[in-house]
């Protein structure tokens, strides 16, 4: 039932045009003024003449007490907790971390706003921002005790009072929302997780459309794993996709599996390894690849990137912004632990998606 994947090859490298900031990472743990170990996956617009972003932060444990578990030093599998930050920057590089996380983000609080048992909800993290007719929404990821649930949350300019629109079934995450309708619908990127099916892990990007944001249909498959030459396990829509003059721009994230690899982080058996990738959807039909690069666009290179992290080898995008100036700016999670900043001409994204699918 399930198209196969090809073997991916054991060394992959970023697009040439790929420039890491320099001041990589651009925010981390050492930034936040309360409890913080691991600073990752933002989300992040430009809103209001500044760079917003609302980032995952993992506490309560550290990578001695995972190694102290996977040493038999320590019985207690090590917890870590989440919440989520807010920050703001005048350049998307020096940031100013909020004294407290949202509360919202809070897994008790986040129930009673989203009318859930707080019994229900685990966490709440990897969040997406998309400004919709001048109007900030998340997209969020939640653990719940009967599987991983994709949120939709309409906010303010502060990203503060969460309003919960809709919470998809499981097991579905990584969703993103188009800036504006397409032909009449709202329209967003997921990753539903059908493993009855599979086998094993493959998971694919899927596009949804909806006439008000809370009721979603019309479910169509964008891009299959085996389209991938630099993926055998899974792929997820990264970024909210970006409008060019070609269609809209969509970085994604693309996982490969090494059982050869080893541990790979703090956990004890960690073998996958993140990269992402960029692809071009039609204007007017965004379900359609009209384009792709069938190289990874960032591969897992710099010293934050492939070491030191929870988990290693992970490049995992979910801001893409595009200047004026045709500066292409994306932040991604690295290493499962810290923020880095990559950067290209938008020409150069859109001229390395020559593949059909
Ligand atoms: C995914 C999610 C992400 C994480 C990634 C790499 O399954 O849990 O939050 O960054 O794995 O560990």
């Amino acid at each position: 039932m399930s198209a196969q994947a090809k073997p991916v090859p054991a060394r992959l490298t970023s697009a040439a045009c790929i420039r890491r900031h320099p001041g990589n990472p651009v925010l981390s743990a050492k930034d936040v003024p309360y409890a913080a170990n691991l600073v990752f996956n933002a989300g992040l617009v430009k809103h209001r003449g500044r760079y917003v972003t609302v980032f995952r932060n993992d506490f309560g444990s550290t990578a001695q007490d995972f190694e102290d578990f996977n040493q038999g030093r320590r019985t207690a599998y090590p917890q870590l907790r989440t919440n989520l930050g807010f920050a703001t920057s005048p350049d998307g590089i020096t940031w100013t971390v909020e004294g407290k996380p949202l509360p919202d983000s809070d897994p008790a609080t986040f129930a009673r706003l989203a009318g859930l048992d707080p019994k229900e909800v685990c966490r709440v993290y990897d969040p997406r921002i998309t400004v919709i007719d001048g109007k900030p929404y998340l997209c969020l990821a939640l653990d719940t005790h009967h599987g991983v649930r994709g949120v939709i949350a309409e906010t303010d300019d502060e990203l503060r009072n969460w309003k919960v629109l809709h919470i998809t079934v499981p097991d579905n995450r990584n969703m993103v929302l188009f800036p504006h309708k397409v032909g009449g619908n709202f329209v967003r990127l997921e990753r539903p997780f059908p493993v009855y099916s599979r086998g094993r892990d493959r998971f694919d990007i899927w596009l949804g459309r909806s006439p008000d944001l809370r009721y979603w249909g019309d479910h169509a498959l964008v891009l299959g794993v085996e389209d991938v030459p630099f993926a055998d396990d899974k792929l997820g829509p990264a970024a909210p996709p970006v409008l060019t003059d070609r269609g809209w721009l969509v970085v994604f994230h693309a996982v490969d599996r090494d059982d050869s690899r080893g541990k790979n982080g703090w956990e004890k058996a960690w073998k996958k390894r993140y990269t992402a990738g960029i692809m071009l959807l039609d204007r007017d039909d965004p379900s359609k690849v009209i384009g792709m690069s069938k190289q990874p666009l960032i591969a897992p290179e710099a010293p934050y990137e492939v070491a030191g992290g929870f988990r290693d080898h992970v490049i995992f995008p979910c801001g893409l912004i595009v200047e004026p100036s045709g500066e292409a700016k994306i932040w991604y999670g690295a290493g499962d632990a810290v923020i880095g900043l990559a950067t290209c001409h938008v020409d150069q994204l859109i001229a390395l998606c020559t593949s059909p699918r």
